[in-house]
């Protein structure tokens, strides 16, 4: 599988158990994504990490609630609770995520007018993370996604990166659901129509 690269997605303690932005389960993944990276000779996370002035932030808004929705120049954007802020133990890899042989980390929603779910593209789905070149560069075709949200950045990497060209597969035993009003069922039909698999991760192992 030199051609396909392991992209592990958020896997962060804001989006763990008692993080800022708990998803259910997010920290049961970890042992599996782990496992799954001795299979594949390159590996590239993503950290979300935000300015704690971040206009994604329902906090930054007067009297907004966290988990509605606003328009921005660039789209509908949901309003997050506070999370994953620059330098802070929340944005943090999971203690247990091994990292020592990833070679790339992507750094994503650093900027504080725009937030960005996609590993490829922040939410204005035109402003490139440079990953894209980064993996060309390397000869990677394929991308092997797993981590944390399935429906929010894992689906728009995974969609970004079918639109690109890349033959995409999504491991979902070792990916967690934010899963609100019905973010989850649009993930998976969203995948679908993109031609990104679904796979799980004995496919692998
Ligand atoms: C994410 C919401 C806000 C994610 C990041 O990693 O899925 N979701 N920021
Ligand atoms: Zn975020």
């Amino acid at each position: 599988m030199i051609d396909t690269a392991l992209l592990i997605i958020d896997v962060q303690n804001d989006f763990c158990p008692r993080g800022a932005l708990a998803v259910a389960e997010g920290d049961q993944i970890v042992p599996l994504i782990n496992q799954l990276q001795s299979k594949f000779p390159l590996k590239v996370l993503t950290q979300d990490w935000h300015p704690a002035e971040h206009t994604s932030f329902a906090g930054n808004h007067p009297d907004a609630q966290p988990f509605s929705m606003i328009d921005m120049p660039y789209g509908p954007q949901v309003l997050w609770p506070t999370h994953c802020v620059q330098g802070s133990y929340g944005a943090d890899f999971h203690n247990d995520l091994e990292t020592d042989n990833v070679a790339l980390i992507v750094r994503k929603g650093f900027r504080k007018e725009i937030d960005s779910y996609s590993a490829f593209f922040e939410n204005d789905q035109t402003t490139p993370t440079g990953l894209t070149g980064y993996l060309r560069e390397q000869g990677i075709t394929s991308l092997v996604m797993t981590g944390l949200a399935t429906d929010f950045c894992v689906r728009f990497s995974a969609v970004d990166a079918a639109k690109l060209g890349f033959g995409v597969s999504v491991v979902s035993d070792a990916c967690r659901a934010i899963d609100m009003d019905g973010s989850l069922e649009s993930a998976m039909r969203d995948f679908k129509e993109n031609g990104v698999k679904i796979t799980t991760s004995g496919a692998f192992l």
